[in-house]
């Protein structure tokens, strides 16, 4: 399946995280792309926590506004690429 990029959205994750990991399986699954930004580098995690409140990943970046928790993030991205999930009506 050709991949989608999406440029509205980013990604923030973080290394190791569990979390991150179920979206980013979710995305290659639906062959979405979103740019990734790992908290660890630069300037990302205060960045976050300025946009956000807080460190959490992962978080994602609807046109700068945050959405956190992975489910609700699924959900969102699902949605966007027209994808039904599992018990979705
Ligand atoms: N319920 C959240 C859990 C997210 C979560 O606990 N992320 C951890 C990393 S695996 C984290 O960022 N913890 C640090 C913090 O909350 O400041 C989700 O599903 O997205």
């Amino acid at each position: 399946m050709a991949a989608t990029t999406y440029d509205d959205l980013k990604l923030y994750v973080k290394t190791d995280c569990p979390y991150c990991a179920r979206v980013d399986r979710f995305c290659q699954n639906a062959g979405i792309e979103i740019e990734h930004l790992n908290i660890a580098d630069g300037t990302n995690g205060e960045d976050l926590e300025r946009i956000g409140g807080k460190r959490t990943c992962p978080c994602l970046l609807i046109d700068g506004k945050p959405m956190y928790e992975s489910m609700d993030i699924i959900k969102y991205l699902a949605g966007r690429a027209g994808i039904k999930l599992p018990g979705q009506k």
